[in-house]
Order: C-alpha cells, then sequence, then structure tokens
C-alpha cells in the first residue's frame, strides 16, 4: 500500500525568516500530510509554544506531527512521533519511551545504519543525502539515486528521501523507490511555500502513477 505521508515538510525559521508554526500553517493550507520540527538551537520554552501551535494545527488537518531529536518536547506536546539522528538518542533506548503508535523515524545514511533502524523499531526511516545539500552541514556523501534502490530493496519500512530534494528531482527520486520526500530549502525558501507544497504532492502523485488525484 503507498505510503500515506509522502511528504515531509521541516521547518527552518532562518531558510524562512518565519516562526516554525509559520512554515507549518502555510505547508498544511498546501495539503502537506506530515510536518516536522526541526530546530538545533532553539531554546525549549520558544519551541514547546511553537510546538503547542503546529500539533493542533496538524490534528486540525489529520496530519502527522513529528519532532526532531528533543524526545521531551515530543512527548511533552503529545506529537505523533519523534525524528532521531545518528549521533541523537539511539533508537533502541528511545523506542520503549515512547508512547503506544508514537512514530519513531530514524535519519540514516546507508544500507546497514537502515537495517539497524529497522532492527530497532523505526516506523520508517529518512535516507540520505540523496543529492548535495547546503541545508545541513556536515552531511555524509550523497547516497544517490542508486542508494534508493538498494535501501528500498533491503528493508520493509517506508524510506523518505531526503537532501537537495527539488520539484524536478521528485520524479526520479520517487522512481527509484522512495515512498516518501523530506524537503527543507525546496519549500521553505519558496516564495510561496502553499503553492509549492501542493506542486510537490502533485508530481509525488504523477510520479506514483496516480493522476488526478
Ligand atoms: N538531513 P534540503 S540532509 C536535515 O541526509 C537533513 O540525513 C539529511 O535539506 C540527511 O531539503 C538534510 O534543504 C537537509 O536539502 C535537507
Amino acid at each position: 500500500m503507498a505510503f500515506s505521508y509522502p511528504l515531509c515538510v521541516i521547518t527552518d525559521e532562518k531558510l524562512s525568516g518565519l516562526r516554525h508554526r509559520e512554515v507549518a500553517e502555510q505547508a498544511l493550507q498546501g495539503g502537506t500530510p506530515m510536518i516536522q520540527l526541526r530546530d538545533k538551537e532553539g531554546d525549549l520554552r520558544y519551541l514547546s509554544e511553537e510546538a503547542s501551535v503546529i500539533r493542533h494545527l496538524c490534528r486540525r488537518q489529520g496530519a502527522l506531527f513529528i519532532v526532531n531529536d528533543r524526545l521531551d518536547l515530543a512527548l511533552a506536546v503529545e506529537a505523533d512521533g519523534i525524528h532521531l539522528g545518528q549521533e541523537d538518542l539511539p533508537a533502541r533506548l528511545a523506542r520503549p519511551l515512547l508512547r503506544p503508535g508514537m512514530f519513531l523515524g530514524i535519519s540514516t545514511h546507508s544500507v546497514e545504519e537502515a537495517r539497524e533502524a529497522e532492527a530497532a523499531g523505526a516506523d520508517y526511516i529518512g535516507f540520505g543525502p540523496v543529492f548535495p545539500t547546503g541545508t545541513k552541514t556536515g552531511t555524509r556523501p550523497e547516497v544517490t539515486l542508486d542508494g534508493i534502490r538498494m535501501v528500498r530493496a533491503a528493508v520493509r519500512i517506508p524510506v523518505v528521501a531526503i537532501g537537495g530534494i527539488t520539484l524536478e528531482r521528485v520524479p526520479e527520486v520517487i522512481g527509484a523507490g522512495a515512498d516518501g520526500v523530506a524537503v527543507i530549502s525546496a519549500i521553505v525558501e519558496a516564495g510561496d511555500i502553499t503553492a509549492t507544497c501542493r506542486q510537490f504532492l502533485s508530481r509525488i502523485h504523477e510520479a506514483r502513477g496516480e493522476e488526478g488525484r
């Protein structure tokens, strides 16, 4: 069955010049099914306010709300899930702390990490960077479209591709087997976030052979 959350918009206040809640609101208006709050620097008091608003907005629309890295924040605001990187709390330690039904997403950069994440109970993996990205410093070498093909064949859980993904690149990324795409700059830096999300979704549906949705 097709993954129900094929577009994840990751909020970024620096790149967008907007508050997390504003990015989320505009992305949700464009039909985005999954929002991830990601902020490596903001203080927790501020982020808890942003997260509470986004929690409400996502719930109203039936979209999934994922918090990056901060498990305390995810639990406190009753987010739908947590996304952890290879330098964050290990999945096997995080999984038992989650409420039943909460999503666990893990960033992975190789087939080995993807298999490990699946074995540790991840519900989906982020896989990247597929293409060069200026958004995250210190990223690993690009996993490329061939990497997506390999990882898709190696795990059963959904594979969400990330890193340098633009509207133009959606068909090849989905064509290589990604179940979804996670995007920062190509969406949050776009003048019209709402319209850009609609374009991404329609490109994704086209690439999946779901025209007319
Ligand atoms: N994680 P953009 S790449 C947050 O490879 C993040 O795990 C990556 O931003 C990974 O869409 C990345 O602007 C940045 O390239 C994605």
